[in-house]
């Protein structure tokens, strides 16, 4: 497999500085050499960027940095239509923001291959805010809502080219939700598997559900992967940790899963802050999920077929 590394140093979505520094941090952790380990080609793209953002004005004066973050979903957009010709791309965040341009450049590859685009979630937050509802003024609260298709974001956010079908999103690790999310994600198709979901029925059985769905539509999977998902004893550096989240052990199963699932087509990897990490070990445990997710293994087993 060719894997694209695509270094996006966006921090303007969060609310703490510091995800800039992410895509170095992952590198420094050798997210490159651990693929190539794996057999994988790699090809390190460098870092995308923006020109200096115009000051935009919003009838919600709390949002933040609504420029800025507009400007760089239409790069990332870009570059993940234009990356995902070629490979896999792995987008190296940068805040969370950055999947509103990720997954709308992937849904209009995928519109262009005619093959549907699922996208598998694994987040503690739902990130399903629109622009007049999101109080914190937080663009990483918003990209969920922005890909889907949900309304208040014409004449702010790039037009999309393709939205994606809201029942090909499912969402694993949710456990902090704002009111107005809560109502609006449940009037949609979105699967939103909380922590209860995961407590009761084992996260295995959550995600075999969701992969039988892809493979059965001959979908292209997108996985998006928030650093909070993780219970912040194993990823403290994340600017909102919030506490009871997947496990270690949790995690790694995921990614295997989604490894023998064959499924996977691209991967965003957010909300890395490296500045509130304790000696790198937030970075290389994404290291090891992203490897996990691309092949590595304890012992070989048979290939569970979806
Ligand atoms: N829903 C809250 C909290 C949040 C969402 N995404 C992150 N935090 N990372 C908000 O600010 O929109
Ligand atoms: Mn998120
Ligand atoms: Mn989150």
């Amino acid at each position: 497999m060719l894997c694209k590394l695509i270094g996006i140093p966006l921090q303007d979505g969060a609310s703490q500085l510091g995800c800039e520094m992410g895509p170095s941090a992952l590198r420094t952790a050798g997210i490159a050499a651990a693929l190539s380990d794996l057999g994988h080609e790699v090809e390190d793209t460098g870092n995308l960027g923006i020109a200096a953002p115009d000051q935009v004005e919003h009838s919600n004066p709390r949002l933040r940095n609504l420029g800025s973050i507009a400007k760089w979903i239409e790069v990332i957009a870009d570059a993940a239509y234009r990356e995902s010709a070629e490979g896999m791309p792995i987008f190296l965040g940068g805040d969370h923001a950055l999947s509103a341009g990720s997954v709308s450049g992937l849904a209009r590859r995928a519109a262009l291959l005619n093959r549907p685009l699922f996208v598998l979630w694994l987040d503690a937050h739902t990130d399903f805010h629109t622009l007049e509802t999101t109080d914190s003024g937080n663009l990483h609260g918003v990209p969920v809502a922005y890909f889907t298709g949900r309304a208040g974001f014409s004449g702010y956010f790039p037009p999309l080219a393709q939205a994606v079908d809201p029942a090909n999103v499912c969402m694993i690790g949710i456990r902090s939700v704002d009111g107005a999310e809560r109502e609006a994600i449940q009037e949609t198709e979105i699967t939103v598997h909380d922590m209860r979901a995961i407590d009761e029925n084992g996260v295995a059985v959550l995600l075999r559900g969701f992969l039988a769905r892809v493979a059965s539509a001959n979908g292209l999977l997108h996985v998006s992967l928030d650093v909070d998902f993780l219970d912040p004893s194993v990823g403290p550096a994340v600017g909102t940790t919030v506490p009871g989240g997947a496990t270690f052990r949790e995690a790694h199963l995921v990614m295997e899963m989604l490894h023998d699932s064959g499924l996977v087509t691209s991967l965003d990897l957010v909300e890395l802050n490296p500045f509130l990490d304790e000696r790198g070990r937030t970075a290389t445990l994404l290291v090891d999920l992203t490897a996990s997710l691309m092949g590595r293994k304890v012992l070989d087993r048979p290939t569970r077929r979806y």
